[in-house]
């Protein structure tokens, strides 16, 4: 069978384990995210409206207790459709079983959501309006979620933003150098060694009580927040996988690497990174308007930093996995990891001539 004959097969028969209304009509694939597989299926009703779903089949590997995840999205979701009922909020469509999720003949996970229609994701980010609109979107996240005890959400991957962690990890695959391929990257590996210092700033900051667990998104990249088609505005923060206790600089510091340059993340020609005064400057005012009256003295004057740190946690990510094989981000073409890794340490210098003062 063809693989989109395929698809279509598999998404009309996971689309009747979930409570939509209206008959299958396609699926197209969503090709974005390192991690999940995701569709937006088309359903029709009788009087020839058309209405879109989007369905994700959890990543197994990634994430070994689903289950938990889905109760982590659960519970932010509903809580934003209750507390903020008047913006559009990410919607999970029930399975007729009454659980969020539904489970494949494979044993895969999936879930279902309302699509959200008239909105664009951007990979990369050509205006500072941009940027500052993802700021908004994700510090208003950060804000509408402070009132909750963050312990109420379970870690679903332990230790996700333990940078000093992710540190000795890739030094163990370069160790068992699995797939033969250290000897290619002892400059990148030492490049990320010598900073080992840079690591340890937010966690030590977590773990000696000086900055305050929240409930944090944890991946905010540029492309998980919707922006209005029309207006350019932030509507809704989606991807919420790993919506997790943490800290609001993870968040913060995830979107300057991702919004700060407007390079590709796998760009090869490492001339054209350079990190962006002026597009840092539109994401700082963003989040201190969004989120400024919920952030203490001491994560204001870490933001600056916890940029640097998360650029430099996902070039070690993207490093170790390279290392293993290219076992845990999806890659399209060989090397794509160890191009991804490139790409953080390039803007990671860039950032630290320009920030560190
Ligand atoms: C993954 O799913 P996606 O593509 O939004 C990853 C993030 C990384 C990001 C790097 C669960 O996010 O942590 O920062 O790739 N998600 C997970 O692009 O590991
Ligand atoms: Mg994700």
């Amino acid at each position: 069978m063809a693989e989109t004959e395929f698809h279509q097969t598999q998404l009309a028969s996971i689309g009747a384990k979930f409570q939509i209304a209206g008959t299958f009509e396609r699926a197209d694939v969503i090709p974005s995210g390192h991690i999940n597989t995701t569709f937006a299926a088309t359903y029709g009703d009788a009087h020839g409206q058309s209405r879109r779903y989007l369905m994700q089949s959890i990543n197994r590997h990634v994430f070994s207790d689903p289950i938990a995840v889905m109760r982590n999205i659960e519970f932010v979701t509903q809580h934003l459709k209750t507390t903020f009922p008047d913006q559009i909020n990410l919607s999970l469509v029930p399975s007729i079983d009454g659980a969020f999720w539904a489970s494949g003949d494979d044993q895969s996970v999936w879930r279902c959501y309302d699509f959200i229609e008239n909105c664009v994701a951007h990979d990369a980010v050509t205006h500072a309006d941009q940027a500052y609109q993802a700021a908004i979107g994700f510090g208003n996240f950060q804000t509408q979620l402070s009132s909750l005890d963050p312990n109420i959400l379970l870690e679903t991957i332990p230790d996700f933003h333990h940078t000093p962690k992710r540190l000795q990890r890739l030094i163990a695959a370069a160790k068992a150098d699995h797939a033969g391929r250290r000897g290619s990257v002892l400059d990148e590996i030492n490049a990320i060694t010598s900073r080992e210092k840079l690591a340890h700033v937010l966690i030590d900051g977590m773990q000696n009580g000086h900055l305050p667990l929240r409930i944090t998104h944890n991946d905010t990249k540029i492309n998980n927040v919707m922006m209005s088609a029309a207006t350019g505005h932030a509507v809704c923060v989606i991807d919420l996988d790993t919506v997790m206790p943490g800290l609001a600089l993870f968040d913060f510091g995830d979107l300057v690497r991702s919004a700060a340059n407007q390079a590709a993340e796998d760009e090869r020609y490492l001339s054209r990174i350079e990190f962006s005064k002026p597009f840092y400057q539109a994401i700082h005012a963003g989040f201190m308007e969004s989120a400024g009256s919920v952030l203490t003295e001491h994560e204001v004057k870490l933001l600056p930093i916890s940029a640097m740190v998360i650029t430099l946690e996902v070039a070690m990510r993207f490093l170790t996995d390279f290392l293993e094989g290219d076992v845990y981000f999806k890659t399209h073409r060989e090397g794509q990891n160890l191009d991804r890794c490139r790409a953080q340490l390039k803007l990671l210098e860039s950032m630290e001539q320009a920030l560190s003062c």
